[in-house]
């Protein structure tokens, strides 16, 4: 037996704020999952023990280096780069890179954190990391991406692995970045091999992940509509972003019959009262994938729109249904409030913690569906898994099979949380997918780190 006694959730976060000071976006991530997990401990003394929670939101290590790189007028600029590698006990370290301005520690410990519990949930075994740098690839070349990235994987190549760490893209890091990134390590390893995921599909990368976290956050939110005995058809929805993650969800939630009013990107957001249809959202993939415009210049083009900007956020638009799609804390008190008060029932979130913890508990006392993005936007790093498995395998499953994976995957993960999020009578029935996730993330994690003793 410990012979001090365990300490209270309180005691804990003070820990937690003293040992992180000025990194906020970590101690939110660590506060959202601890206190519930305080409650789930409550009578499980082995846990306490063995100071599971203290051990997994202490990073397994941080790798942080210099990116030089030269850009086209012969400047020489200094970037920061970090490979935060948070916890391996079920699986490699996985998850994805982020290349924009506002890059911290903070930020990447937060992310690594909830990568730890998401790739939990998945079933799958990958543990949590979570990697970047403070570049920012608006307005550069091709061939100063090319040069970052390359200059990024001469320092990073040492730290990943098939079977040590395998990063993935994020803000900012999408097919072009993961392309030279992947060159380079090639180039100074000597070796193929599947150190990355989101690959073209040309050289070992999966059908369907371009498309799996935007479409998986649709299928988590399908399934807790259902489980309400509801649907998407005929539903409206206001998605925020207008990249990777948000293009899709807005693709899946038009299949499924819905009507897509907004996007956004960080200038501001477009409101479609016509609705955003396929052929509208294939013009805003090659707006941001090709053209590297802003979502600012689809109102010259679709006139049926309106463009509201000075960073300008979409949840005061009336509609059904709500997935932000673009990143951390946009969504906050107000905004949720403004949701609830319009008639909102169920938030899907596509982008990582993209709603404050205030916001979060207009949600809960509004009793609406709410899907945190631990849950709802693990589809990509799912197939993301499945792409690794390819890859040792040597082989390349189609479209359609991978299509069913990812919609298991997404149900497996609904009733995860519906086992351990359902309240029962206590809460009139209403399943806490916060909780859920939490709570089911963390046990499978925790069981394991368990069996390994004190390492
Ligand atoms: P992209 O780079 O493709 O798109 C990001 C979008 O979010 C852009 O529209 C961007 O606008 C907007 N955005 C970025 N930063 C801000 C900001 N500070 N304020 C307002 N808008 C902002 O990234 P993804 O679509 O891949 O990622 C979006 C979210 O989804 C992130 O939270 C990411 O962590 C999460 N996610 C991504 C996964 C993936 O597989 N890609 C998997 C799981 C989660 P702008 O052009 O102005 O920067
Ligand atoms: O936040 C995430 O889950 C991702 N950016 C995807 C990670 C991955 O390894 O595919």
């Amino acid at each position: 037996m410990a012979v001090t006694d365990h300490v209270d959730l309180n005691q804990f976060m003070e820990g937690v704020k003293k040992r992180n000071p000025h990194q906020p976006e970590f101690v939110q991530a660590v506060q959202e999952v601890a206190q519930d997990i305080f409650e789930f401990m409550e009578d499980k003394v082995r846990y306490h023990e063995a100071q599971i929670l203290r051990r997994i939101a202490e990073p397994d290590r941080i790798v942080s280096f210099r990116v030089c790189w030269e850009d086209d007028n012969h400047n020489i600029r200094v970037q920061r780069g970090w490979r935060v590698q948070n916890n391996n006990a079920i699986g490699p370290y996985k998850g994805g890179i982020r290349f924009h301005p506002s890059v911290n520690e903070s930020v990447l410990k937060f992310l690594a954190f909830e990568q730890t519990f998401k790739n939990s949930l998945t079933g799958l075994p990958m543990g949590g990391g979570k990697g970047g740098a403070n570049f920012n690839p608006k307005g550069k070349s091709d061939a100063e991406v090319m040069r970052f990235c390359q200059s990024f994987m001469t320092e990073l190549y040492r730290h990943i692995g098939p079977e040590t760490d395998v990063p993935a893209g994020d803000i900012g890091v999408g097919g072009r970045e993961i392309g030279y990134m992947f060159g380079q390590y090639k180039r100074i390893t000597g070796r193929w091999e599947g150190v990355l995921t989101g690959k073209a599909l040309e050289y070992g990368g999966s059908k369907m992940r371009p498309e799996a976290t935007g479409y998986g956050a649709v299928y988590f939110l399908r399934n807790m509509l259902k489980h309400r005995g509801e649907d998407i058809d005929g539903q409206t929805a206001v998605i925020s972003g207008s990249g990777n993650v948000a293009t899709h969800a807005a693709e899946k939630i038009v299949q499924m019959g819905g009507k897509v009013l907004t996007l956004s990107d960080s200038d501001g957001f477009i409101h479609d009262p016509d609705g955003i249809d396929q052929n509208k959202i294939d013009w805003v993939k090659d707006l941001k994938n090709v053209r590297r415009g802003r979502i600012s210049e689809y109102c010259d083009h679709f006139t049926s729109a309106t463009y509201h900007g000075n960073g300008a956020r979409p949840w005061n638009v009336a509609a059904d249904l709500a997935l932000p799609c673009a990143t951390q804390n946009e969504l906050d008190e107000d905004d949720a409030k403004a949701l609830v008060a319009n008639g909102c029932k169920a938030v899907s979130e596509g982008a990582n913690m993209p709603t404050t913890l205030a916001g979060v508990k207009v949600f809960h006392d509004a009793k609406i569906l709410y899907a945190p993005g631990k849950a709802a936007n693990a589809g990509g790093v799912a197939v993301s898994g499945l792409e690794m498995s390819q890859n040792s395998e040597r082989i390349s499953w189609n479209h359609e099979r991978l299509g069913e994976m990812l919609t298991e995957l997404m149900e497996g993960i609904h009733e995860k949380c519906v086992e351990y999020g359902d309240e029962g009578a206590k809460n009139g029935g209403y399943v806490d997918y916060v909780k859920g996730a939490n709570i089911a993330g963390f046990k499978k994690v925790a069981d394991a780190m368990l069996a390994f003793g004190v390492v």
